[in-house]
């Protein structure tokens, strides 16, 4: 019968067959091992399926100009999906390595390829919202480095006139895959491992939508055992700060070694730790739920002042580093704050000029030595720059990063009242500008 040609069917069969037999569980709820990967990080992973549920893969990427946050941003849109697939299917998120990050500038470029995201970021609580993997695992349990189906999305190349969510098989407007007719395989960037990996099948989309407008195209129009989306920021969020938003953000938690890092930087320079800062961190963050107000911080000013490509690109909204110095200044001022601890992605220039302006308090950033900085990565830093802005008294950042934003949900995670948290540099010291909208945390 052409059932037993399938591969996954006959898997499935087999199995049921072994579980029965040993008696271990029922015919239409038993354990597929062999997705051997660790789920609980530590634990061997036992994915419970039925007969027809063989775990399927999703995988995505994003422009490759886009920076660490927004990319953040774009896993929570596609986290939500998997969460929302997996009410029908069992589908399992390939986490995307970090590869070839635009603002990741470290000398040794080669070190900041191929990142998994444990280096970033605690799985096993990311697993507490959605089952997740890292890439090398997944290439480790396929057969073969291949991607069965790649979907490239793009928008409509007419445009719009009313916005409506759809979704068209369209001739690609811009393909970065080419074809590799020996290997009958689509070739292009994959995370950095290039002609390592192929897709089987490509075909361009043309989408508008939210993220969750896709599901019953990966339910029902395709079988394939993989699939992966490309440009997935063409995507929208389904609910944006709705409690679901906030469950997958709240397990979005930073790696341990990392957290310990600005952990240990807070107690040393900036008298601030957990106890003191009423900001204890619960072992598991679904049992983590605090009020406005309840955490109260160090005794520091944090400033996120964003620079770089953004003096350029938010032109109308980055202030020089003299007006920013300025408002810093009267800042601390009125919040009676002596230390500030800056995070910024400023050349070292820039910053010496900000610190020369602020001579009456004591100014801190997180210098890493070359060692630490090529073993955390740039990525590593980011994330200890953010945490350490997270537990500050009050908060300022940069109007339209997503680099502030994410230090800012961090404080709603914590529970700081939300005029310590939603604040920004304006262009001018003298002017009034428009301060972050307040995305409140929701349970
Ligand atoms: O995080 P991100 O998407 O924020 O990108 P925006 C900015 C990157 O710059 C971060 C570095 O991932 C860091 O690598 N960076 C910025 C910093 N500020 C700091 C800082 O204070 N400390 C450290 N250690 N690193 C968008 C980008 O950036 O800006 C877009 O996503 C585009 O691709 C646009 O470049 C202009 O939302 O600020």
């Amino acid at each position: 019968m052409v059932i037993f040609c399938n591969p996954r069917i006959f898997d499935a069969i087999f199995l049921l067959v072994v579980c029965f037999l040993l008696d271990q569980c029922s015919p239409h709820n038993h354990v597929d091992e062999d997705d051997g990967f660790d789920f609980q990080q530590g634990t061997k992973f036992k994915l419970v399926v039925d007969e027809a549920k063989a775990p399927r893969y999703l995988l995505y990427d994003v422009n490759p100009g886009e920076g660490f946050n927004l990319r953040r941003d774009v896993y929570m849109r596609i986290a939500v999906l998997i969460k929302s697939l997996n009410e029908d299917a069992p589908w399992i998120l390939v986490l995307p390595p970090w590869s070839g990050i635009y603002h990741w500038r470290s000398r040794d470029i080669e070190a900041q390829n191929k990142i998994p995201w444990s280096a970033f970021f605690d799985l096993s609580s990311l697993r507490s919202f959605v089952p997740v993997m890292e890439f090398e695992e997944f290439l480790k349990i396929s057969r073969e480095p291949v991607i069965e189906e790649l979907y490239y999305l793009q928008h409509y190349k007419e445009g719009w006139d009313k916005w409506e969510e759809k979704m068209d098989r369209r001739p690609c407007m811009h393909n970065p895959y080419s074809y590799d007719s020996e290997a009958n395989l689509w070739r292009g960037w994959f995370f950095g491992y290039d002609r390592a990996v192929g897709a089987r099948k490509l075909e361009c989309l043309s989408v508008m939508g939210h993220a969750g407008f896709v599901k019953p195209f990966l339910l029902t129009n395709t079988s394939a055992r993989s699939v992966m989306l490309d440009r997935a920021e063409t995507l929208l969020h389904d609910r944006y700060g709705d409690s679901v938003f906030w469950q997958c953000r709240r397990s979005m938690r930073f790696a341990k070694h990392l957290r310990d890092i600005a952990d240990n930087f807070r107690a040393e320079y900036l008298d601030s730790t957990d106890e003191g800062d009423k900001a204890i961190i619960e072992e598991d963050w679904q049992s983590m739920k605090r009020n406005h107000g309840d955490a109260i911080g160090g005794p520091y000013l944090a400033v996120h002042l964003r620079r770089a490509d953004f003096v350029r690109a938010r032109e109308k909204y980055v202030p020089s580093v003299k007006s920013a110095a300025k408002q810093i200044k009267h800042l601390a001022k009125q919040l009676n704050l002596t230390k500030i601890f800056v995070a910024t992605d400023a050349p070292q220039t820039e910053y010496d000029e900000l610190k020369g302006y602020l001579t009456d308090f004591s100014v801190y950033q997180f210098e890493p030595t070359l060692e630490a900085r090529a073993k955390y990565k740039d990525g590593g830093v980011a994330i200890i720059d953010q945490w350490i802005c997270a537990h500050a008294r009050y908060f300022i950042g940069t109007r339209e990063s997503t680099f502030s934003f994410r230090i800012q949900d961090e404080r709603e995670i914590l529970g700081f009242a939300p005029e310590t948290t939603f604040n920004c540099l304006c262009k001018k010291k003298e002017s009034e500008c428009e301060q972050p909208t307040r995305w409140l945390i929701k349970y």
